[in-house]
């Protein structure tokens, strides 16, 4: 494992990246993105088991991670690139024309690390199931990962995915919920209240694992190493993670504002001022 000290030092690379990125293009999702790269670090840094070079679409032997919450592009193509799937050189061209780096992910431009598209909301559960049954069929015990917004979980697809996981008992699944109270046009409770996200799933035959603190690397670690602790169980895993949007610039945290919004020149070296270049800029 890479310790503590050195996962916070990429997180904070990450997030130099993430606002550069977007800043670069005007566009782009910078909120969510920061909010989730915690995760993102922890679970390409820590959890999972799997190959960068050469990449193997399929994903035999490997553990696999989808997103399906697919407009946090930023903080994934920056936490591929510092794992070594692609240049971090390539991070420069994200949103250009013909880049690999589509705002949303997409699998024809072959970009190393992606194995579906998204962007549409609630599909990738449905995704994720599908590659955790068919480790099951090819005995292959790895794990399969995926995350979510929580204002992505109003969408239906994802509650007739989560009773399928349940009755087929996809016990090889841990989806985590980025639980940050926001979506893009106010606080998902403004927008369509959901009550108890845990409930929910529980109530739809899932075990659940709570991160309280999803901005802290050592609350996120503990969390889906209890959620792998469940694994093989009989009951697919969902991790409820609380973070806040736009975690880690003083000014963009804690509101939907920044869901989609790019930094202005100002706004860019104010969100640069506080955070450490520690892997060196692309
Ligand atoms: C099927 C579908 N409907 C609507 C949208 C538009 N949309 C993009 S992001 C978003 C908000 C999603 O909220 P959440 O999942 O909580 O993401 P966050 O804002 O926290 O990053 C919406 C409605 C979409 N991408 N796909
Ligand atoms: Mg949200």
């Amino acid at each position: 494992m890479t310790d503590l000290k050195d996962l916070q030092k990429i997180c904070s690379q990450t997030r130099r990246d993430i606002v550069r990125m977007v800043h670069a293009v005007q566009s782009g999702h910078p909120g969510g993105s920061l909010g989730c790269t915690e995760y993102f670090v922890a679970l390409y840094h820590h959890m999972m088991d799997y190959k960068a070079q050469p990449f193997d679409p399929d994903g035999k032997n490997e553990d696999l991670f989808f997103l399906s919450n697919g407009h946090i592009s930023p903080v994934y193509y920056s936490v591929l690139s510092r794992a070594g799937f692609f240049p971090v050189e390539e991070l420069a061209t994200f949103r250009k024309l013909n880049t690999r780096l589509q705002g949303h992910p997409t699998t024809h431009e072959g970009l190393p690390g992606i194995r579906i598209a998204s962007g549409s909301l609630g599909q990738g559960m449905s995704v994720a199931i599908g590659a955790a049954l068919s480790k099951k069929l090819a005995k292959d015990d790895h794990l399969v990962y995926s995350l979510h917004g929580d204002g992505e979980l109003q969408e239906g697809q994802i509650w007739e995915a989560a009773m399928y996981a349940a009755a087929n008992k996809v016990d090889n699944l841990i989806s985590t919920i980025d639980a940050n109270g926001q979506q893009i046009d106010g606080s998902t409770d403004d927008v369509l209240a959901m009550g108890s996200i845990a409930a929910k799933f529980e109530a739809f035959g899932w075990d659940t694992v709570h991160i309280r603190k999803g901005n802290d690397m050592e609350a996120v670690i503990a969390g889906l190493e209890e959620a792998r602790s469940k694994t093989g169980k009989g009951k697919p895993i969902a991790v409820i993670m609380e973070t806040a949007m736009g975690a880690g610039v003083d000014f963009m945290a804690g509101t939907h504002k920044w869901h989609g919004i790019a930094p202005n020149d100002e706004q860019l070296a104010a969100a640069l001022g506080q955070l450490e270049e520690t892997l060196g800029d692309y």
